[in-house]
């Protein structure tokens, strides 16, 4: 038992962005499973701590803090000495941007139609809609092209080193590269594709994503 609470399905990939960081920093926190597919999310308790009933949320302290990019920042100041953000204000302006990009143009298509589609509903006896697939290509291509030009570091995005941006691409290509559409979304992005086969195989990536 530690002092530390993370509420949500490890298969959420904002889920694994916060386990990333936590155990990138080394930081020991319990996890308490909120499901998505089952409501535990839309309970009364669990609205208490997220009105928005979406996880991640973080008890530390006793503070309550959900949002990802506000886990994520407190995380890394208080217990990584800010080590996943570049010190460099470009390189660290070009992370808030690759974050952003995710959070507004990538998670949808991705998470919410390609994964979802291809890999959760046959899993529920569920068809797939094949409409909805091909009409996410598009966006997740434009969303992947725009990260790939703004990914200039090597062997991660923006450097030698992990950031920020790696840990919320990393859970979202797990998923991808699984779709019969990994290679048609990532065919202008051959530097992405590079970096997936570098980052996949990370101690701290096997660890969290399985
Ligand atoms: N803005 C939120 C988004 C988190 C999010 O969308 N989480 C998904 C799981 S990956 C979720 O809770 N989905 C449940 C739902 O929308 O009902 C954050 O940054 O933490």
């Amino acid at each position: 038992m530690t002092d530390i609470t993370l509420y949500g399905t490890p298969i959420s990939t904002y889920v694994r962005t916060a386990q990333l960081v936590l155990s990138g920093a080394e930081v020991e926190y319990d996890i308490k499973d909120i499901g998505i597919f089952n409501g535990d999310n839309q309970t009364d308790s669990y609205l208490k701590k997220n009105p928005f009933g979406k996880i991640p949320t973080l008890e530390i302290e006793g503070e309550t803090l959900y949002e990802t990019d506000a886990i994520t920042y407190l995380v890394n100041e208080k217990y990584a000495q800010g080590k996943f953000a570049p010190d460099d204000l470009w390189l660290r302006s070009r992370m808030h941007q690759i974050i952003s990009i995710v959070n507004s143009y990538l998670y949808v298509p991705a998470v919410g139609v390609l994964t979802i589609e291809n890999l959760v509903k046959p899993g529920q006896g569920e068809e797939i809609d094949q409409a909805a697939v091909e009409g996410a290509i598009a966006p997740v291509k434009t969303a992947l092209e725009a990260i790939e030009k703004l990914a200039a570091g090597d062997p991660y995005l923006l450097s030698s080193e992990l950031s920020l941006a790696d840990f919320y691409l990393i859970p979202i290509f797990f998923y991808v590269a699984k779709t019969p559409q990994f290679d048609q979304i990532t065919a202008s992005t051959p530097k992405l594709k590079n970096w997936w086969e570098k980052v996949r195989s990370l101690d701290l990536v096997k660890k969290i994503c399985s």
